[in-house]
C-alpha cells in the first residue's frame, strides 16, 4: 500500500511566524508548525509536504504540480486570502479536497481580512485557533480524503 500524501501551503510571510506579532500570531515558528504537522500526519497515517512562499506565482506552481502527486491541500493563504482569485482557481483546477485555515480569528479582526475569496471553494475553513486551526485542519482533511 502506497502512502497518501497531502501539501501543505504557507502563503506570503508566514515565515516571519515567531519572530515578529506574536500577539496576534503567537510564538510558534513556522518550522515549529511544520513540525507539528508532519508529526499528526504520520499517526494519521499520512505524509505531509509542507511549501512557504512570499510569491503567488510560486504557490500556483506547486497547486497545479499537487494534483498528480498528493490527495488533498491544507493552505493558510494568508494575505493572499483575501484578493487573490489566481490563487482561487489554481486550487479549484486541482480538484483535490482542501481545507483553509488561519491561525488568527479573520472574523474579529479588520474588514478587509473578514471575507477570503478561497473558503468558497474550500471544504472547509478553520480560523482563530492557532496551532489547533492547522492541526484540527489537517485531521478534517484525512477524514474527507478517506471517505472520498
Ligand atoms: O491568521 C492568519 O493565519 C492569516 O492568514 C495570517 C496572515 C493575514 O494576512 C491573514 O489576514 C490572516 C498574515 C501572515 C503574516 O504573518 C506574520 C507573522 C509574523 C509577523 C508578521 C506577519
Amino acid at each position: 500500500m502506497t502512502i497518501k500524501k497531502i501539501l501543505v501551503l504557507h502563503g506570503p510571510n508566514l515565515n516571519r511566524l515567531g519572530v515578529r506579532e506574536p500577539g496576534i500570531y503567537g510564538k510558534l515558528t513556522l518550522a515549529e508548525i511544520d513540525e507539528a504537522l508532519i508529526k499528526s500526519g504520520s499517526k494519521l497515517g499520512f505524509s505531509l509536504e509542507c511549501f512557504q512562499s512570499n510569491h503567488e506565482g510560486m504557490l500556483i506552481d506547486h497547486i497545479h504540480a499537487a494534483d498528480k502527486k498528493y490527495h488533498g491541500i491544507l493552505i493558510n493563504p494568508a494575505a493572499l486570502s483575501h484578493y487573490s482569485y489566481a490563487l482561487r482557481d489554481a486550487l479549484v483546477s486541482s480538484e483535490l479536497p482542501l481545507v483553509e485555515v488561519h491561525l488568527s480569528n479573520i472574523y474579529a479582526r479588520e474588514p478587509f481580512r473578514q471575507h477570503s475569496v478561497i473558503s468558497a471553494v474550500a471544504d472547509g475553513v478553520i480560523s482563530g485557533l492557532g496551532l489547533d486551526s492547522y492541526l484540527l485542519g489537517l485531521e478534517a482533511l484525512v477524514n474527507i480524503i478517506e471517505k472520498c
